[in-house]
């Protein structure tokens, strides 16, 4: 039993809900260390929306208003950790959700999409295929949604996938707190935050972009801006650390 107060509380109980995710089979056993990286980063960003964040979940509302097959991709992390704000985020903007998964099996597809489904989210399921250009099984998607989507929001991806959403012209919107990862620097825009922090952040934007914004933002989307800041940030917190 962790005390609420307990300094770490939230962390705490956060590893609590992904170990009893990783019992269901919802989270993979490796899931466990992303978010420990993830947590690491956190820290050094201050575990709070930086301004230049705030920027990219404002530019990524506007990218997902504007697309014509906009899909948010979810992995077992993701459905554990956020179900009801990704379902939130699906009715302000409008997005398929699609489970896409690394450590791949039909028996976990079914469990997340359930998952999403009970915390409210419209699932795109059905039958999927090995369409894009990888040798792992990110590979499996629908051909009606990740395939055909134009922007896609990837919470917590592997480089590999990103880069090979990129190469087929697509529109990558990332959530990866780690500012150095090959996703980070390879999707269209990337936000460096936490993923709970980041989604309703998204969700509330594309409820109150004003119209000046849904057109500038995107045209003014500096990926390479935002992750320097980012670093910026996390190297400005590092170096008062001991003040
Ligand atoms: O459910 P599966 O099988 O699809 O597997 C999902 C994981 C997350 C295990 C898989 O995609 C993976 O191995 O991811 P990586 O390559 O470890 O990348 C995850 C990235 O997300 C890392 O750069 C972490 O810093 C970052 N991250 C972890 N937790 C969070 C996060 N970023 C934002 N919010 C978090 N809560």
């Amino acid at each position: 039993m962790i005390h609420p107060d307990h300094p770490r509380y939230r962390s705490l109980v956060t590893r609590e809900l992904l170990a009893e995710c990783v019992k269901k089979g919802v989270v993979s056993p490796e899931g466990l260390t992303a978010h420990g990286r993830g947590e690491a980063f956190d820290y050094f960003i201050g575990e709070r929306t930086t301004a230049s964040a705030l920027l990219a979940e404002r530019t990524a509302a506007a990218l997902l208003l504007s697309a014509r097959c906009p899909v948010i991709s979810v992995n077992g992390n993701t459905a554990a950790l956020a179900a009801k704000e990704i379902a939130a985020l699906q009715k302000s903007c409008g997005a398929k959700v699609e489970v896409n998964l690394f450590h791949r099996t039909e028996e976990r597809v079914r469990l997340i999409e359930d998952l999403l489904r009970s915390a409210g989210a419209d699932v795109f399921s059905g039958t999927a295929e090995r369409l894009l250009p990888l040798s792992h099984d990110r590979a499996w998607c629908r051909r009606e949604g990740m395939f055909a989507a134009d922007v896609i929001l990837v919470p917590l991806e592997d480089g590999d996938r990103c880069e090979a959403l990129v190469k087929m012209g697509k529109t990558v919107i990332a959530i990866d707190l780690n500012p150095l990862s090959r996703t980070a620097r390879t999707a269209t825009l990337t936000i460096v935050d936490e993923l709970t922090r980041a989604l309703p952040n998204i969700t509330s934007a594309c409820t109150n972009l004003t119209g000046a914004e849904r057109e500038d933002l995107p045209a003014t989307l500096d990926n390479n801006y935002l992750l320097s800041e980012a670093i910026r940030e996390m190297t400005k917190r590092l170096s008062h650390a001991l003040d």
